[in-house]
């Protein structure tokens, strides 16, 4: 039987933090212990160079996100693990891909408009570029599936354009790709405002955060002075979490939310505990990966070896198809 294939990936700017977690990783981990899917998760180090960046960071996440990736569970023996810049094969594609694809579509994209809104300065032509890139990254393992949060969608319906305009002009045979969402495919920020983000300060809890780190953000999140009526949105953010990490306890704080009697401290402290809880086995495991620099060396130069060799192919297809090769 053909497996279909999938492919996710988070970009290498720092570590990661529940929004990723339970936006991404939790469906690529679901995906891989699935049978019926052949599953490549990289880091996106390329996508990197999309927003303001500084080399030794990049140079230093581009491994931190690998050693998140097994933390949380992703097994090489299982999925493709690679970093992106390793597999030049995405890069060429894209280019490909991008004769394809009009400007004003691009420059239209909320998600670049407002990567724009909060980096004016960086207006470049990566940035606009990025779904292109996301479109090769995804199409050159021809994978139909992404686990991605939701916020990602606009990126697909580009990529899903891209693959029909490329087998109409050229023949190719792309799948059209579907995003894989989660329960948690929108975590929202613990400011109140829009979702969980590296880039927002006050507006994430890392996976690497201890119980006392997120006790204190968690309480920072703003909450009403009474319970009851229509719930503030800061009230919403502890229920969505709580729902995500310990779903039995909703109808009980429900209750006492309508019936005027919560205390706001209790929710979020249980909240604070139940997360902590979650992330204790990817805490205790990323330390004991941080020790062991062999073998972390070797996921990576398999992953992007066994990784190549499937993009190779595609590329060469297309080069043919498009009449790059004689
Ligand atoms: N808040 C979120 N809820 C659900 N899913 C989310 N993702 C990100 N934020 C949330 C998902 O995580 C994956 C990686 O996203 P990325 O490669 O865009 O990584 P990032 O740039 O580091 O993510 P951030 O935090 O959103 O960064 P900035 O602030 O730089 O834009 C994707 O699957 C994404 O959907």
């Amino acid at each position: 039987m053909v497996k279909h294939r999938v492919l996710s990936g988070i970009r290498a700017t720092g570590r990661l933090h529940l929004g990723n977690y339970f936006g991404a990783v939790k469906g690529m981990l679901a995906l891989q212990n699935d049978p019926d899917y052949e599953t490549l998760y990289m880091v996106a180090d390329v996508h990197t160079l999309t927003t303001p960046y500084t080399i030794e960071e990049l140079r230093k996440n581009r491994r931190e996100v690998i050693l998140d990736y097994l933390a949380a569970g992703l097994d090489p023996k299982k999925s493709i693990l690679f970093q992106q810049a390793e597999v030049n094969e995405h890069i060429e594609l894209a280019f490909y891909f991008s004769s394809v694809v009009t400007i004003a579509k691009m420059q239209h994209l909320p998600t670049f408009k407002d990567k724009v809104k909060q980096y004016p300065e960086h207006a470049t032509m990566a940035l606009l570029n990025y779904p292109i890139l996301m479109a090769a990254d995804i199409l050159v393992y021809k994978a139909s599936l992404v686990p991605v949060g939701i916020d990602q969608e606009p990126h697909l319906e580009v990529a899903r354009e891209i693959a029909r305009r490329m087998n109409q002009d050229y023949g190719t045979d792309f799948p059209e790709p579907k995003r894989f969402a989660t329960k948690g495919e929108y975590i929202p920020s613990l400011t109140g405002e829009g979702k969980m983000s590296k880039s927002v300060e006050g507006s994430y809890i890392n996976l690497t955060d201890d119980l006392e780190t997120i006790r204190k953000k968690i309480r920072s999140v703003p909450t009403a002075t009474t319970a009851g009526g229509e719930m503030p949105v800061g009230v919403k953010t502890l229920f969505a979490f709580l729902n995500l990490v310990d779903p039995g306890l909703v109808e009980k704080f429900q209750k006492t939310y309508d019936a005027g009697t919560l205390k706001f401290v209790e929710l979020k402290d249980h909240v604070a505990e139940a997360i902590s809880k979650e992330l204790q086995p990817f805490q205790q495991k990323r330390k004991e990966l941080e020790e062991d620099t062999a073998y972390v060396d070797r996921v990576i130069a398999e992953g992007a070896e066994k990784a190549r060799a499937i993009a190779q192919k595609t590329v060469k297809e297309v080069r043919e198809k498009m009449g790059l090769l004689s």
